[in-house]
């Protein structure tokens, strides 16, 4: 691990612009590497915090054909809304580019070239998968089959997301078209490869020995069980009319592969970044003195910790990933997120639900990160951080500091008098909240870092507590100022150490308190803990506003009700009908006699929970009808409704009474019954054909 580094590179990977970005996205890379730049900038670090739009690859390519747009089309919708809201949730990037840019064409194209001219690749004519009716050679999405390790029948033709395998397409087994189902055949064309295995020794020796104690246990786990499997030439450009033409003779109608031209986004980023910043972008990626992190989801584990760096590697010029903290998945009330399923929290509808809430959303998915292993989001959790944690400790503690303040001295924080031992040992502890979540940040321990924080806060409320100021304020009010000089103390280092958690908050908590320490300052404090530097005696205060409000059951039912919703609407859209039953003739069917009817009477059955009996019009008479629609329908619900019935279906006694006939029934995808029925107007006995 570099030792204090001079300036630090801190990339976030960069989303796919074919859909808005959702709270996994958030918890898995942007929240993370978001604390992580605010903290070392809050330390006055050099700090380059890169990201943007990746804006090639087959998945824009397929989003354009699914919306019957083009792919620019498709890149510039969703850029402008996952910038907004990257915007809306503070994460602080330096910069925020996009890998359509001219500057990024010509990085890419830069540094293939370089590695073609320096003979890294392997240019050679293979057999690929090809779909003859499309005329489309098939890679990447364009392709899914069973992956070879794990057998996910929805592996891609680069990556099986399951396993994070990189894959060949001809890796495949029964391999599939995703654009006309068809089975591809195999078929000539000319590729450049990069030969991964001539890096195998490199790779073990930088990854599995340099980095063996600090890089986390699910990256060095994926990326071992690769090695150990044997790395091979992978492919970096592909037949593809979207993307980043392969800068050579001899290669038209080819682009760069997405995965090749991606990770050189976050130089081409930094590029801009020094470009409108009047800084040269070299040092950023090619001093040995800088800390070079990417944080990515284990998705992407393969091509940040073996492709990427085997390109800088065979480049020659760049320093390699210092780490690449992956974070495992988050899931949503318990099933994966899914774009494609709508199963996901969107950002930017979570807004318009919980506007000015995006620190309580940053909170519960810190304290629930899945840092180590998958985790899970639910409603209720998002509820109870909000109200167990953040109204009732810190926002409790922050509210009564702002108000007794106000209320004993009008918003001057007193002159302290002498410390008594609990004083001093509340200060000591308060003092101490620094190193402890510094030590957690830096080793990419977040959820823990925030506990720590949430600890201060129950450090000012167990001195007030224990203190009691209200209770001594008429008989020793010279002891009440210490008191509650020491508690605006406490509440200073919440706002100023609340800032890489909940910028939100603590930017609202340093107007409330009238501290606006300049960096320098809060160098000092956090380095030497010189709490009183911050908010000196005579300082007045602001007066106190709710830092967060209570989340009622209604607001987190309504949450729960939309994805219930989303669930029946999946089920509707991916029910399979079941086959047809065999033939039958025409006078099979002519022998049912089926005719419109009207329930005029409905009870339910005793003892049976699933039956209801019914007195039905059916134009010929009024019968006696036992129907299993009790679950589906109240009794009294169902007077007056049109029915289809088969009237000439022979008697049956259910459970002592004697059903004359059946009601027509289909399910609704909640696998709700329905009534298949005829019109209102149809009168009663009519013959249905
Ligand atoms: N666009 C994210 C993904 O796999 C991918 C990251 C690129 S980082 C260079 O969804
Ligand atoms: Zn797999």
């Amino acid at each position: 691990m570099l030792q204090n580094p001079k300036r630090y590179t801190i990339t976030a990977a960069l989303p796919y612009t074919n859909g808005p970005i959702h709270i996994g996205h958030l918890a898995g890379v942007y929240v993370p590497s978001d604390i992580y730049s605010r903290y070392l900038r809050l330390l006055g670090k050099d700090v380059a915090f890169i990201c943007g739009s990746d804006e090639h690859g087959v998945a824009i390519s397929m989003k354009a054909k699914k919306e019957g747009i083009t792919p620019q089309e498709v890149i510039d919708k969703y850029d402008g809304i996952i910038r907004k809201s990257f915007l809306d949730f503070g994460i602080s990037f330096d910069n925020y580019s996009r890998t359509s840019s001219q500057i990024h064409h010509d990085t890419a194209s830069e540094f293939f070239r370089k590695l073609y001219n320096d003979g890294k690749f392997i240019e050679e004519v293979t057999e690929q998968l090809y779909d003859a009716k499309a005329n489309q050679f098939l890679a990447d999405r364009f392709v899914v089959g069973t992956c070879p390790k794990c057998g996910n029948e929805e592996a891609y033709g680069d990556q099986c997301e399951r396993c994070g395998s990189t894959l060949n397409a001809t890796d495949l087994i029964n391999p599939k078209s995703t654009i006309t189902g068809d089975t591809p055949v195999l078929k000539s064309t000319k590729h450049w490869f990069l030969p991964l295995d001539q890096y195998d020794a490199f790779l073990k020796e930088w990854i599995l020995k340099d980095h063996a104690k600090d890089w986390k246990t699910n990256v060095l786990g994926q990326v071992k069980s690769w090695l150990d499997d044997g790395l091979k030439p992978r492919a970096v450009t592909r037949d593809l009319d979207w993307g980043i033409p392969v800068p050579v003779e001899g290669a038209v109608g080819k682009v760069l592969y997405v995965w090749f031209d991606a990770p050189i986004g976050y130089i081409s980023s930094t590029k801009e970044w020094a470009k409108r910043e009047g800084k040269d972008w070299e040092p950023y990626w090619k001093s040995a003195d800088t800390k070079l992190v990417h944080f990515i989801g284990k998705d992407n584990i393969v091509f940040h910790c073996v492709i990427f760096p085997a390109m800088l590697k065979a480049e020659g010029s760049y320093i390699l990933p210092d780490n690449v903290p992956a974070n495992e998945f988050l899931n949503l009330e318990g099933n994966k997120l899914s774009t494609s399923k709508n199963w996901a929290v969107w950002l930017h509808e979570y807004l318009e639900d919980f506007p000015d809430k995006q620190d309580v959303l940053r909170y519960a998915l810190t304290s629930n990160a899945p840092e180590t292993k998958d985790n899970d989001f639910t409603w209720k959790d998002f509820q109870a951080r909000n109200n167990n944690e953040l109204v009732a400790v810190f926002g409790n503690f922050i509210n009564r500091v702002v108000v007794l303040t106000n209320k004993y001295y009008d918003g001057l924080v007193p002159e302290p008098e002498a410390f008594s031992e609990v004083d001093v040992q509340t200060l000591s502890e308060m003092h101490a909240y620094p190193a402890v979540i510094s030590s957690s940040v830096e080793r990419y321990r977040f959820r823990e870092a925030l506990v720590e924080l949430m600890n201060l806060a129950r450090l000012g409320n167990k001195y007030l507590a224990d203190e009691e100021p209200w209770k001594l304020i008429k008989e020793n009010p010279e002891r009440v100022k210490t008191q509650m000089y020491i508690a605006l103390q406490i509440a200073t280092a919440l706002a100023i150490l609340s800032e890489p958690f909940l910028p939100f908050t603590s930017a609202k908590l340093k107007k409330m308190l009238n501290v606006h320490p300049s960096p320098e300052a809060v160098i000092d404090w956090l380095e030497v803990s010189k709490a009183e530097q911050i908010l000196a005696p005579g300082t007045k205060i602001g007066v106190a506003e709710l830092l967060f409000a209570k989340i009622e059951d209604e607001e987190i039912q309504r949450q729960i009700d939309k994805l219930e919703a989303t669930k029946t609407a999946n089920k509707a859209e991916n029910k399979k009908a079941e086959p047809q039953k065999d033939l039958i003739q025409f006078e099979d069917f002519a022998k049912m006699d089926l005719r419109t009817g009207t329930i005029i009477e409905a009870e339910k059955m005793p003892k049976a929970n699933k039956l209801l009996v019914l007195k039905v019009d059916t134009g010929i008479d009024i019968r006696t009808i036992v129907s299993g629609i009790a679950e589906s329908f109240s009794p009294e619900g169902i007077i007056g409704q049109k029915v289809t019935v088969l009237v000439n279906l022979a008697p049956r006694n259910l459970r002592g009474v004697e059903s004359q006939g059946m009601i027509l029934m289909a399910a609704n995808a909640a696998g709700k019954l329905v009534f298949v029925n005829p019109d209102a107007e149809v009168p009663n006995g009519e013959t249905i054909n």
